[in-house]
């Protein structure tokens, strides 16, 4: 190693090429003394050594700023703090994962694949332990980290930039030179155990705040404003996957991915392996289950994935999940403890939720006191009484739930629970509709909780986003009589709000910011964000794409919904009756008024060329799947029925096609073979 290049008359001196060039030399060997210590787990120097070349490079950083480069290994300790998150779209969506917690489960993902690709032969998979952290996306240039973002909704994230460049195992630039000019990796960031214990053994001296679990603890540290405290948290990264590449095309297999990840000096999970057949996904899982204690941190399940990315591209994903992985989860941690009691809890759509109240106990590093009993038919079937001793169980973030009564001989003092006459909080009539499980307080908006409810959802991330409108602070506003609906929100005052507990009037400026924010929006958000009953993301989308904009939709009949897919007569009902009630019309106009907006749809941005046509799929079809031609279908506003009748608009024939073929005839309804359907398709498309 050359000596310390800082001479007396340092001062003095101009910035040489010999300094460049020995600055490029310790960042160099810190960035590989850092990779063998953080990544590889086996370091070559002692700390010692370690630090004196640091602090030779903080020293002469700090004497010619002009050179500290945003890759430098000195830009870990934190950035100036923040005033807020900026937005990052993502370009490609950032997927979540479907879940599967059984056997069964898992075939049948392995059965939907096989269908979908057409293949007998056995899958190959790639598998890899699942962390339970937080996905992340990080932003290579020319092999410089220059931008991380959080996953936020999929599609729209945080800029945590300053805070990722905090973690050690995240190499600020990336080893070799053949990386693709533009790669943008996925992973996920997670606290180890062993960092998790010892921060909140410090916190506990400290008498400051205990993180709950160590999942918390890494969400908690990367959404720091002052990346200085991240700095201070230990946090570490796996990557799994990548969005965009430019420049360099990537291997046909996730696992060489994977490896090339590797080689890029990039930490992916030692665990990760390449089976045959979903049976050895299943050993997997068992194996990885096994050494799950053992591992140096979280895990909640496994991750499968096919591995040939031609395969990955023909399969696709659905809403927010591809078809191509799943995530098999261990099974949920279970305890046993006592019921104290039983409350009903009322939802936004009135619906009430028997929720027992437990004699407090420790589940998966979580202190549980409720769990939900879900409806009256399953406390029945279960047999729950309050004073019960049962088994209760928390998976991820899913709501406690009782799983099961442990049936002791001498179990006494046991009462019965009995669904109120009345709402425990409008003390409204409840109504249960006939072989309904849910009884439901038939307050409407009278009803408080209901009122509340319907606000919190309004307010959520995947509505209208209202940051900083917590579910405490909709309370208190309901509580106090300050907004009574969701259009009250927009004539909140700046007084009014920095009065309110645990408010000051800077977090109350920024909801007033958020509110005014929010008010720019889709029309698939905002109809989600009515809260009709049944209309979730997906329908109000659908809704959206159809009717371009609201007043065709105020106008939809029970009749005219149903061609819309996804929508059915339950779902059309209460649409129809949402629009029909005269203080929903109210509210909507309000918040149009107060500036709620979004863009209108025109018709060729509607593509729904097919809407008010029924199509019928009969026999096999050799280029898609069964369920791909109906998607494809119903993604240009067809329906897709099961039978044929003098309705039905068109019957699709594939090959051995039997007696759907043989009525479409009779009927005289149209048909097409293959063949004219996939130019059909074409025609459409162009
Ligand atoms: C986790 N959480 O460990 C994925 N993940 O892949 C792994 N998550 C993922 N893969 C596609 N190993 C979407 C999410």
């Amino acid at each position: 190693m050359p000596g310390n290049v800082l001479s007396d008359n340092k001062k003095n001196m101009k910035i040489t090429s010999n300094i460049l060039k020995h600055v490029d030399f310790l960042r160099q060997k810190i960035n590989d003394y850092n990779y063998q210590y953080y990544v590889l787990d086996d370091p070559s120097v002692s700390d010692a050594e370690y630090d004196l070349l640091l602090r030779e490079l903080q020293a002469i950083e700090a004497e010619y700023p002009s050179i500290v480069t945003p890759d430098s290994p000195t830009q870990r300790v934190g950035a100036a703090p923040l005033k807020e998150f900026a937005e990052v779209e993502h370009q490609i969506p950032m997927l979540s994962l479907e879940n599967a917690f059984t056997d069964e489960e898992v075939l049948a993902f392995d059965q939907r694949v096989h269908d979908r690709l057409g293949q007998e032969h056995e899958i190959e998979y790639s598998c890899e332990p699942k962390l339970d952290g937080l996905a992340v996306s990080l932003r290579y240039e020319n092999g410089v980290f220059v931008r991380g973002a959080t996953r936020g909704d999929g599609a729209t994230g945080e800029d945590v930039t300053e805070n990722l460049r905090t973690i050690r195992t995240l190499p600020l630039k990336l080893h070799g030179k053949d990386f693709p000019e533009v790669l943008e990796v996925r992973g996920e960031v997670y606290m180890p155990k062993a960092g998790f214990a010892k921060l909140n053994a410090n916190a506990e001296k400290k008498g400051e705040k205990i993180f709950a679990n160590p999942r918390n603890a890494a969400a908690g540290s990367l959404r720091q404003l002052d990346s200085h405290i991240t700095a201070s948290r230990p946090l570490s990264i796996f990557c799994y996957g990548v969005g965009v590449v430019v420049g360099k095309k990537l291997p046909l297999l996730h696992s060489e991915i994977l490896q090339s990840l590797k080689s890029w000096g990039l930490p992916v999970s030692a665990e990760a392996s390449v089976v045959h057949g979903i049976h050895q996904c299943l050993a997997y899982h068992a194996e990885i289950g096994k050494k799950r204690l053992k591992l140096a941190y979280d895990i909640d399940g496994v991750v499968y994935k096919v591995n040939s990315i031609k395969e990955q591209d023909r399969l696709g994903f659905v809403s927010r999940a591809p078809r191509w992985a799943l995530a098999h989860k261990f099974p949920a941690e279970q305890v046993q403890t006592v019921i104290e009691s039983v409350e009903f809890q009322v939802g936004r759509t009135g619906a009430l939720t028997p929720v027992a109240r437990l004699k407090p106990v420790s589940v998966a590093g979580v202190i549980v006191s409720n769990a939900t009993l879900h409806n009256m038919d399953e406390v029945r079937r279960k047999e729950i009484h309050i004073g019960d001793t049962v088994i209760i169980q928390r998976a991820g973030d899913v709501i406690p739930e009782v799983v099961s009564v442990v049936k002791l001989a001498n179990a006494k003092h046991l009462k019965k629970i009995t669904l109120p006459k009345d709402c425990p909080v409008c003390h409204s009539a409840v109504e249960q509709i006939e072989g309904e499980a849910i009884a439901r307080c038939s307050g409407g908006l009278f009803c408080p909780a209901q009122r509340k409810e319907g606000i919190k959802h309004f307010a959520s991330r995947r509505a209208l986003d209202i940051e900083g409108l917590g579910d405490k602070l909709v309370e208190q506003l309901v509580d106090e009589s300050l907004i009574a609906n969701v259009a009250d929100l927009y004539s909140l005052t700046l007084d009014q709000l920095a009065n309110l507990d645990r408010m000051g009037e800077k977090s109350a400026q920024n909801l007033l910011n958020a509110l005014e924010k929010s008010k720019k929006t889709t029309l698939a958000r905002f109809l989600y964000a009515l809260g009709i009953r049944e209309v979730g993301e997906a329908t109000a989308k659908n809704l959206a794409n159809h009717f371009g904009d609201l007043p065709p939709l105020f106008d939809a009949t029970e009749e005219s919904l149903q061609e819309i897919s996804d929508v059915g007569p339950v779902v059309a009902k209460h649409i129809v009756s949402f629009f029909a009630e005269p203080h929903n019309d109210k509210v909507i106009h309000q918040l149009q008024a107060i500036g709620v907006h979004w863009p209108i749809l025109d018709k060729s941005q509607q593509k729904h060329p097919l809407a008010g046509k029924t199509f019928v799929l009969t026999g096999s079809l050799e280029t898609l799947s069964r369920e791909e031609a109906k998607e494809k279908l119903e993604s240009l506003g067809a329906k897709v029925a099961g039978s044929v009748s003098a309705k039905t608009s068109c019957v699709v024939v594939g090959a051995d096609a039997g007696s759907k073929f043989k009525k479409a005839k009779e009927l005289g309804v149209e048909t097409m073979d293959e063949q004219a359907f996939l130019q059909f398709l074409q025609d459409l498309d162009s």
